[in-house]
């Protein structure tokens, strides 16, 4: 949709439309009480505003308290000052609507933060600098736990210790075990930083700190894949019970909606009526199509009628939701490997990913689930899910350093926009 450059063009020269923003067109809506007035001041505030989205959402609900026609007008008004065509401006007011009445929310501190998140993707704006630091800060107070733990062994550590010895050495390895960072891969980034350190000739243990920061963001560094794929897109996606597969479902849906994609979400967890209800539910929030048959029937029949429909509707992107398992039984495991089959059978390539969605409370487990799921069903990406609350945040390096797959959401909370892209250094920066 190209909005940078409308945005660029819109606040970093004189652009003539930029003047008058097309008012009239969400105008009718609301703000009729003070004449619209405030478009003339809203116009110069955004211009004046520094291009960032968290600022301009402070202009746009100046004097906005409450949901209604007052924030609807402002929020159009915003759409149109971007040049945003007046479709996509109407569906976002209407979906986020939608979803704010079906939380209950009202007033604006109750929604102004998932507000922002969805403009972001919506306007394109989540890989800007502002938003970035959002998420920072998220991440920052997702891993509270696992940071103040770490962070007040790694003070401990580093007070108790005049310069840099073997003693030291031993211990930063125990911190980061009980960090559940894992024995080899604390082994093996303690090892790092000891060749670090002598190489660098560092004296002071406090100024290991950022070496190990460095050292633990370098153990993400993505690698490069191959995005282009044959439409629909297929995403299948595993795990043990209770991790949280259907809600990353739901978000990574409503992420997808939200960037424009047409959606369909099928329920190959056919265990459990409940399962099937719980991700209709979802579906009809995040306005995805969705696909399920009837509890107890075949998982890979259902995977096959969507992949299926997915084609003929036309959708972009195909999310197949499947039942908790214990990655220790066999049999199921196998159901996995026929669900792939199956939709490799209707739609070559698919699934085009395969995400193992892990629960870090569980801590060292994860590690031997990734293994065995891995083993039965190739695992593409994985998903950390329930990182908030758990002091266990360092499993995210141990699974890292120790399959080498790619971790691409973390899961900070249970809200739709608690979903984020995992990004290496953020993690790195906000964990110590
Ligand atoms: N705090 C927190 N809770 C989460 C997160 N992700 C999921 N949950 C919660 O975890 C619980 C289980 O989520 P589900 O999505 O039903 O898990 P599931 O893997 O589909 O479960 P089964 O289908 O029974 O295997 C729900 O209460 C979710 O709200 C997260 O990132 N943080
Ligand atoms: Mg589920």
């Amino acid at each position: 949709m190209g909005f940078f450059s409308s945005i660029k063009k819109l606040w970093g020269g004189a652009s003539e439309q930029a003047e008058e923003p097309a008012a009239e067109a969400s105008g009718e809506t609301g703000g009729e009480a003070e004449g619209g007035a405030w478009r003339a001041d809203l116009t110069l505030a955004l211009r004046q505003s520094e291009p960032k989205l968290s600022l301009w959402l402070n202009h746009v609900l100046r004097g906005v308290e409450e949901a209604g026609p007052l924030l609807d007008a402002r929020l159009g008004f915003l759409f149109d000052a971007l040049e945003a065509p007046a479709a996509e401006r109407d569906a976002f007011i209407t979906a986020f609507n939608a979803w704010r009445d079906d939380m209950g929310y009202v007033v604006v501190e109750e929604f102004r933060s998932e507000l922002q998140y969805r403009l972001a993707l919506a306007l394109e704006l989540e890989d800007e600098e502002d938003e970035r630091n959002r998420l920072l800060l998220k991440l920052s107070d997702g891993l509270a736990r696992t940071r103040e733990q770490i962070g007040r062994n790694l003070d401990a550590l580093f007070s108790s210790h005049a310069s840099i010895d073997e003693a030291l050495w031993e211990e930063l390895e125990e911190v980061l075990i009980t960090a559940d960072v894992g024995v080899a891969s604390a082994r093996e980034l303690t090892a790092r930083l000891k060749r670090r350190a002598s190489k660098e000739n560092i004296q002071e243990p406090s100024a290991l700190r950022d070496l190990l920061r460095e050292e633990v963001a370098a153990v993400f560094k993505p690698t490069r894949r191959i995005r282009a794929l044959n439409p629909p897109e297929v995403v299948l996606v595993i795990g043990v019970n209770g991790v949280g597969k259907t809600t990353t479902i739901a978000k990574l849906a409503h992420r997808a909606s939200l960037q424009g994609k047409k959606v369909l979400v099928a329920a190959a967890d056919t265990f459990r009526a409940a399962a099937i209800e719980q991700l209709e539910l979802w579906a009809g929030r995040t306005g995805a199509g969705f696909h399920a048959k009837a509890a107890g029937s075949d998982p890979a029949a259902v995977a096959y009628e969507a992949v299926d429909k997915a084609v003929q509707e036309g959708y972009d992107l195909l999310i197949v939701d499947t039942a908790g398992r214990l990655h220790t039984k066999a049999n199921l495991m196998e159901e996995l490997s026929k669900i792939k089959r199956v939709l490799g059978k209707r739609h070559p390539g698919a699934p085009h990913r395969t995400l193992l969605v892990i629960d870090a409370t569980t801590g060292q487990n994860a590690l031997s689930q990734t293994k065995l799921f891995h083993e039965a069903c190739p695992i593409d990406e994985i998903i950390l899910t329930k990182l908030d609350g758990t002091a266990k945040g360092g499993i995210v390096v141990a699974v890292a350093m120790q399959f080498g797959i790619p971790i691409t959401f973390i899961g900070l909370g249970e809200k739709m926009e608690d979903l984020r892209p995992f990004d290496g250094e953020s993690f790195a920066s906000a964990l110590l």
